[in-house]
């Protein structure tokens, strides 16, 4: 057991999964009786507020006319300050390298280099990278020598999966520690219940149909329009329905093209959904067609409702989904394709949700990966031991009184 600890967590509290990610890691730190402050600039959507052990410290934005681009970084970095002064917080947990690590960095200094000596501390600070901090938009000439150094100032690095991290430090030339730890998911949340099933599934889908489903932020980097296009020859074969959970810039295109395609009345665009563990389990399949996934939170969470996922072979999704064909050798507990291959995608659909047997062995296979290696119960542990890592190191930082 580690010692219970005060931890400021900073993320994007929207639908991103990196928010998504911090968010579930505050709600299960604070259930294992850790102090958790969330200083974000709107509450986290998947906090309810009733949390035990769970704050949340809002980031206001002075807007002055002067102000082009409002400095949202350098309140969060007073708002940090504040609170781990405040609440004498152990470490800050940031979530999405730009602007987070930064403003962290910043609150570091601030506290370390206080004019009231009595008052000086070292508040070490953990970044955790999530995908296109890393991939896309760190990769930008006008972010990348930034984002570099708020990852090599950050007093712990984690990544959340093999892929990311080689990616991180080939693409940023990060020769200190990244710690690998994944995403994960509670498994007694995300879960198929029977019963529920059968209460719920009507609602989107009679029992003739199959119900295939997609979960993101419909950003072009999820190809939705993937999604649509593959469905649409699924449900051409077979009847079928397709719940569109999400909202994003590409979303008129994907409703465009469903019309086009003659498949409009067949699929529910749900929009932004708090209830995804309840969604999920619903469905045969998931679809996840993406350009690029570091790991693909999504398509684990449908796996913990054993729902099995076709997606592409990018990233660090391999070191979720196992098609068979892999090193590992186990059963398929999904089924992996080359970005694009809309054809292939399709076939396999088709072929799966013709298949009971086949399919009910995929759906086993994916939750129990899931439970096996990704339980919020396994991988919680681990940050908790990095967090005792990192604030053993820095305490050679904290000024001598
Ligand atoms: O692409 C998203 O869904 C948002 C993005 C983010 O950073 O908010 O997600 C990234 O982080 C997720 C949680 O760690 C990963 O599961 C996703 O694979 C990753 N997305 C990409 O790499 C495109």
């Amino acid at each position: 057991m580690t010692p219970l600890r005060k931890i400021g967590i900073t993320c994007y509290p929207t639908y991103g999964g990196s928010g998504v990610v911090a968010t579930e890691l505050g709600i299960e730190l604070a259930a294992r009786g850790h102090e958790v402050h969330f200083i974000t600039s709107s509450p986290p959507f998947r906090l309810s507020g009733r949390e035990a052990n769970i704050r949340f410290h809002e980031v206001d934005v002075y807007h002055y006319p002067l102000f082009e681009h409002p400095p949202y970084d350098l309140a969060l970095a007073t708002r940090m300050a504040e609170v781990a002064e405040f609440y004498s917080l152990d470490l800050l947990h940031v979530h999405y390298a730009i602007p987070h690590s930064l403003s962290a960095l910043l609150a570091r200094q601030m506290l370390e280099t206080r004019q009231d000596a009595a008052r000086r501390r070292y508040l070490p600070f953990i970044t955790t990278l999530h995908g296109t901090d890393i991939t896309l938009v760190g990769l930008d000439r006008s972010y990348l020598p930034i984002t570099q150094f708020g990852i090599e100032q950050s007093d712990g690095v984690t990544a959340i999966s093999n892929y990311l991290r080689d990616r991180t430090r080939e693409a940023f030339n990060v020769l200190g520690e990244i710690e690998v730890i994944r995403n994960f998911v509670n498994c007694d949340v995300y879960v198929r219940v029977p019963t529920k099933l059968a209460a719920m599934r009507p609602r989107y889908a009679s029992d003739e149909e199959k119900l295939l489903v997609h979960l993101s932020n419909f950003r072009p980097v999820k190809r939705i329009l993937d999604v649509v296009a593959v469905f649409a020859r699924v449900a051409q074969a077979l009847p079928a329905r397709l719940m569109m959970i999400g909202d994003g810039p590409d979303r008129s295109a994907a409703e465009h093209l469903a019309l086009t395609l003659g498949v409009a009345d067949r699929i529910h665009f749900l929009g932004k959904q708090d209830n995804v563990n309840e969604l999920l389990p619903l469905a045969d399949l998931m679809l996840m067609p993406s350009e690029m996934e570091s790991f693909g939170l999504a398509a684990l969470e449908a796996m913990a409702c054993s729902v099995p996922s076709i997606a592409t072979r990018v990233g660090g999704v391999p070191e979720l989904i196992d098609d068979g064909a892999g090193p590992q050798g186990g059963p398929a507990n999904g089924l992996l394709f080359p970005v694009g291959d809309i054809e292939a995608m399709a076939d396999a659909a088709i072929a799966l949700l013709r298949d009971r047997p086949r399919l009910h062995a995929m759906a086993a296979a994916a939750r129990k990966t899931a439970s096996d290696r990704f339980c919020s119960t396994r991988i919680i542990p681990l940050y908790e031991q990095y967090y005792e890592r990192v604030l053993a190191r820095s305490t050679e930082h904290q000024p001598q009184s």
